[in-house]
């Protein structure tokens, strides 16, 4: 009796300790200001094992954050020094602002709005955020239904709001996706405010009036739930075809140009494009609906996180696509409209040429091969000071300006294809 209780002891002693989160103590963050002479130092970091790169940008004049564990902040810094590379501590200890954060959310007991069946006060869980699809399916039964595309690595459910008023099933579509970056939270907040807007406030019905959305909040349920229970700063998929290391970029993994550039094929990388092209069963669902619904869908718009950037194709080459002009100009309008609402400046342009190039990506992918001529990525703003992580009680100050360029966008299907 008393060996076994001991062992139930044990046990959840093991287990809690298997469960709890990983630790950022004495993480530090850094950003980097490199001008043109700097970014070869730079560059020379970028493949080394353990640093963090949270901003992919790599052309001169953009500053470029980076998590530095603490065992390598003494070679890291002395990399900068040796280079002379004009840098800031941005956070000093990055467990101190997570853990205010923790704090912040478990005291705030703010009570959710009635009239809403979310809030934007915090962000939600993958739980959470099933529980508010599959409640606006039941309330809206004639304008929401609700589609699983596909199940994740450990076999969640990948949900697919689908928000229709009407038509033959002929009507154009805006395809969204967030979330395939599991640790870029703003993300897939930013796809339920879209959400909200367009299913609960009717003084927005003109949106919905002529054309279609199919919106996945959350296409890496599996890495989106990891960033929740165990580690905050997960990216990839939780996929183990590896046997080195856990996970695959989701944003690395589509079939155009893989890992021709700008993707690692080291499994431990951040951006580890796969074994194969859509080796991942996330990448593979939305694949699998854009080309079953390819002749309506007319937009596709992937939500990330920092930046504030709108990108256009191609992440491959610099070369632009044929239709750059109307994918400048859509993109110019909808960053003019959020920031008349308040919100900040989105650089807007071809992905390679302001960021460098990342091969594998999923508006690559849907442009050239899943018949889609409008296809974006959008970077939505960081946490200033605190690099990723937009606290929770500034989710609203970003996703509802952000929602004037989703207007845009919805306005120009309807008004060129509605
Ligand atoms: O690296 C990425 O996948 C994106 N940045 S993130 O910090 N969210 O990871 C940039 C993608 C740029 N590529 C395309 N627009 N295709
Ligand atoms: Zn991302």
């Amino acid at each position: 009796m008393r060996s076994s209780g001991l062992s139930l002891l044990l046990l959840a002693a093991l287990l809690a300790s298997a469960l709890a989160a990983v630790s950022y103590r004495g993480h530090q963050v850094y950003r980097l200001k490199p001008s043109e002479e700097h970014l070869a130092a730079v560059a020379a970091l970028r493949g080394r094992m353990g640093l963090d790169f949270w901003s992919r940008a790599h052309l001169a004049g953009h500053p470029v954050d980076v998590r530095v564990p603490p065992q390598l902040l003494h070679s890291f810094r002395q990399h900068l020094d040796r280079h002379n590379v004009p840098h800031e501590l941005l956070i000093a200890d990055l467990e101190e602002v997570f853990q205010k954060e923790r704090n912040l959310t478990h005291h705030k007991a703010l009570p959710r709005r009635p009239e809403s069946r979310i809030s934007f006060t915090e962000y939600q869980t993958y739980d959470e955020i099933r529980q508010y699809l599959s409640d606006l399916a039941s309330s809206y039964p004639s304008l929401v239904s609700v589609e699983t595309i596909g199940q994740s690595f450990e076999g969640r459910p990948i949900d697919m709001i689908k928000i229709s008023s009407g038509g033959d099933g002929t009507r154009p579509v805006i395809v969204i996706d967030a979330g395939i970056h599991a640790r870029e939270w703003i993300a897939p907040a930013a796809a339920l405010y879209v959400i909200n807007q367009l299913v609960e406030n009717a003084a927005e019905s003109a949106l919905t009036a002529s054309v279609d959305w199919h919106i996945i909040p959350v296409l890496n349920p599996d890495g989106y739930e990891y960033t929740f229970t165990s580690e905050r700063m997960w990216r990839k998929t939780r996929s183990t075809e590896s046997n080195l290391c856990v996970g695959v970029d989701g944003n690395r993994n589509y079939d155009f140009h893989w890992m021709e550039v700008g993707a690692s094929s080291f499994p431990c990388s951040e951006t580890y494009a796969g074994p194969e092209a859509f080796s991942e069963s996330e990448t593979r669902a939305l694949r699998d609906h854009v080309l079953a619904d390819s002749s309506r869908i007319q937009l596709y718009l992937s939500f990330h996180s920092y930046g504030p950037y709108i990108l256009y194709p191609w992440s491959y080459t610099a070369e632009m696509p044929d239709n750059w002009e109307t994918l400048q100009a859509l993109g110019d309008a909808a960053n003019a409209a959020q920031e008349a609402a308040g919100g900040p400046t989105y650089a807007v342009g071809e992905s390679t040429v302001i960021l460098g190039a990342s091969a594998g990506s999923s508006d690559d992918w849907t442009k050239a091969l899943g018949g889609v001529e409008l296809a974006y990525t959008i970077e939505l703003p960081g946490g200033g000071s605190l690099g990723f992580d937009p606290p929770a009680s500034e989710i609203i100050g970003i996703v509802a300006p952000f929602f004037e360029a989703i207007r845009v966008f919805g306005q120009y299907v309807s008004d060129n294809f509605g």
